[in-house]
């Protein structure tokens, strides 16, 4: 996939030139010769650096970065500024409230290359560690703090555009008794196997996470509530029929499963969220396990 660039900047022709030196090597490139529209274009096109000129009309360079960075969703969108005056005081406030780097006009064609692709490098390198730190070792779902901060986020997304979103909860029917007869590495070995089913059965839009020990949490975004009890209870079937091997015995397991839907009407947060979906999980324990509650 080819890294996306937002180019700002009120001339013209320097939009023009750099759309040429970036598309040479390959770059998508966006641009735009005003600022204001640069955080909506960011959020929508999710760029993966922005080259921003500082003197603009309407709202210049400084103004721009600071929006981004005061931005949950977008800080994180490394900004190159891109400055005609080499004043060091410009480029100071250009690096306190954000910027990664700058590029002195006139452009040089080796320079924002340059620079581009070693910003680029950075941020790839982060997201990298980012994605390992997320990871919850055994299973490779997102742990806890990932699941949980995710789903935050998709809350307010699915605010926003009026769609409703779901919280599902999974938990291994009976799991210390199979950890009891095959032994902790066997249980770890379900853990895995289960694991794969329910990445496998979600949609890339999805969130599939390690809740705890043997409990699974799923955010399912832009869904309604009839199709989240459709998702589990296909899930649900899909586990129980499922042989998991373990050494050279293959077992039967089963699992219960509780969710909560919210409307866009219905003002939850997420931790309250989770906690419903926790009581129905609860109720499918309480009347008999294997089964599904929302
Ligand atoms: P219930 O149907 O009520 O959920 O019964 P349960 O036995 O599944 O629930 P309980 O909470 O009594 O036991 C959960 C067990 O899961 C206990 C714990 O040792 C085990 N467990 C938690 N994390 C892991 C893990 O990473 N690996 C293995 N093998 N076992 C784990
Ligand atoms: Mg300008
Ligand atoms: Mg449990
Ligand atoms: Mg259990």
């Amino acid at each position: 996939m080819y890294d996306k660039v937002l180019v700002v900047d009120d001339n013209n022709n320097n939009l023009r030139l750099l759309t040429d030196i970036l598309e040479d090597e390959d770059f998508e490139v966006f641009t735009s010769n005003s600022g204001m529209p640069v955080v909506d274009m960011a959020r929508n096109l999710k760029p993966d650096v922005v080259l921003l000129d500082i003197m603009m009309p309407e709202m210049d360079g400084f103004e721009v970065c600071k929006a981004l960075k005061e931005d949950n969703d977008l800080r994180d969108i490394p900004v190159i500024m891109v400055t005609a005056k080499a004043d060091s005081k410009d480029l100071k406030n250009a690096l306190e409230i954000g910027a990664v780097d700058y590029i002195k006009k006139p452009i040089d064609e080796v320079e924002v290359i340059a620079r581009v692709q070693s910003v680029l490098r950075q941020k790839h390198a982060k997201e990298d560690l980012k994605n390992k730190a997320s990871r919850d070792g055994l299973t490779g779902l997102f742990n806890h703090a990932l699941l949980l901060e995710l789903f935050e986020k998709e809350i307010k997304n699915q605010e926003r555009n009026q769609w409703g979103i779901s919280f599902v909860m999974l938990d291994i029917d009976f799991f210390k008794k199979i950890n009891d007869t095959y032994g902790h590495t066997s249980g770890d070995a379900v853990l895995k196997e289960l694991s794969e089913i329910i990445a496998a059965s979600t949609r890339s839009g999805d969130f599939p996470g390690r809740y705890g020990g043997e409990e699974f949490g799923i955010i399912l975004p832009h869904i309604s509530k009839e199709d989240t009890f459709l998702f589990c209870e296909r899930l649900r079937k899909i586990i129980e029929k499922h042989d998991f091997l373990i050494d050279f015995a293959a077992i039967k397991v089963s699992v219960s499963i509780g969710f909560y839907h919210k409307t866009p009407e219905d003002y939850i947060n997420s931790e309250d969220m989770v906690k419903c979906a926790d009581e129905a999980l609860y109720r499918a324990k309480q009347s008999g396990r294997n089964r599904v509650e929302g």
